[in-house]
C-alpha cells in the first residue's frame, strides 16, 4: 500500500481502515479495556495526562515512581491482553517489517483531551517503526524534527487514518494539540481513540 502523503518523513494513509473496520477494531479495543481498565499516568510534575490510556502485548506504558517505562503489567498487577490479529497483519501490511510489535498502546482522548509535544525514547531501539491509527475525533497532530526547538508542521488525522513513523521521522517531536470534540459518530459518546503499534525490546 502506497501512503496518501508523506509530513516530515512520516507516511500517512488516509482513510485506510473502512467504516466497518473501525467498528471491529472499537470492539476489540472495548475487550481489551475491560480487561485492562484505562487510567490517567501521573506526569513527572505531579499532574495527571489529560489522557486516559491502556495497552495490549508483552508491555504495556506507564508512569509510576520509577518515572516514564514499559511494564510487563497493568498497575493492578495484571498481565495485558494479546494484540489483536488484525492490528499484527495492519503492522505487516504498511510496515514491511519482519518483527511482529510487541506492545499496543491505546490512547483515550476526552473533550478537551491533549498531548504535550514529546519524542518516543523510552523503547531500547529505534530502528523498527511505530504505528499509528486515529478513530473516532479528528485530531490536530503536530510534528517536528529531533529538536524540540525546529519548526512544525499541523495535520488533521482522521478515523480509520493510519501514520507510520519510521527511519527519521523515528525520533521526531510529535503531539495532539487538541480535538475536535464530536465531529466523529464512531464513538457514542464522542472523543478519539489512538492505538500505537511498537517494538518495546
Ligand atoms: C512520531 N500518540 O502515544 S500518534 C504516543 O495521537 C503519541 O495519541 C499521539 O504520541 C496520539 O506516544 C500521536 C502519532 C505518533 C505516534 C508515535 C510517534 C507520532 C510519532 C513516534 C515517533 C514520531
Ligand atoms: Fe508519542
Amino acid at each position: 500500500m502506497k501512503p496518501t502523503l508523506m509530513v516530515r518523513n512520516a507516511s500517512v494513509f488516509k482513510g485506510c481502515l473502512n467504516a466497518g473496520q473501525q467498528s471491529d477494531l472499537v470492539s476489540e479495543l472495548r475487550e481489551i479495556a475491560r480487561i485492562a481498565p484505562p487510567f490517567s499516568p501521573q506526569t513527572p510534575y505531579g499532574k495527571p495526562m489529560s489522557v486516559k490510556l491502556t495497552s495490549a502485548g508483552d508491555f504495556g506504558w506507564l508512569s509510576d515512581a520509577h518515572g516514564y517505562r514499559y511494564s510487563e503489567t497493568h498497575p493492578n498487577g495484571a498481565r495485558w491482553p494479546e494484540i489483536p490479529q488484525s492490528l499484527l497483519s495492519l503492522w505487516f501490511l504498511l510496515t514491511g517489517v519482519s518483527r511482529a510489535p510487541n506492545s499496543c498502546l491505546i490512547n483515550f482522548y476526552g473533550e478537551g483531551a491533549k498531548m504535550g509535544m514529546h519524542q518516543d525514547r523510552d523503547e531500547k531501539c529505534f530502528d523498527w517503526p511505530v504505528l499509528s491509527i486515529s478513530l473516532g475525533d479528528e485530531a490536530l497532530f503536530r510534528i517536528g524534527g529531533a529538536t524540540r526547538s525546529g519548526s512544525t508542521e499541523s495535520l488533521w488525522l482522521s478515523s480509520g487514518d493510519v501514520v507510520v513513523l519510521g527511519d527519521e521521522a523515528r525520533l521526531a517531536y510529535h503531539g495532539i494539540d487538541r480535538i475536535r470534540f464530536g465531529s466523529s459518530g464512531l464513538l457514542p459518546k464522542g472523543g478519539r481513540v489512538n492505538v500505537t503499534l511498537r517494538v518495546v525490546d
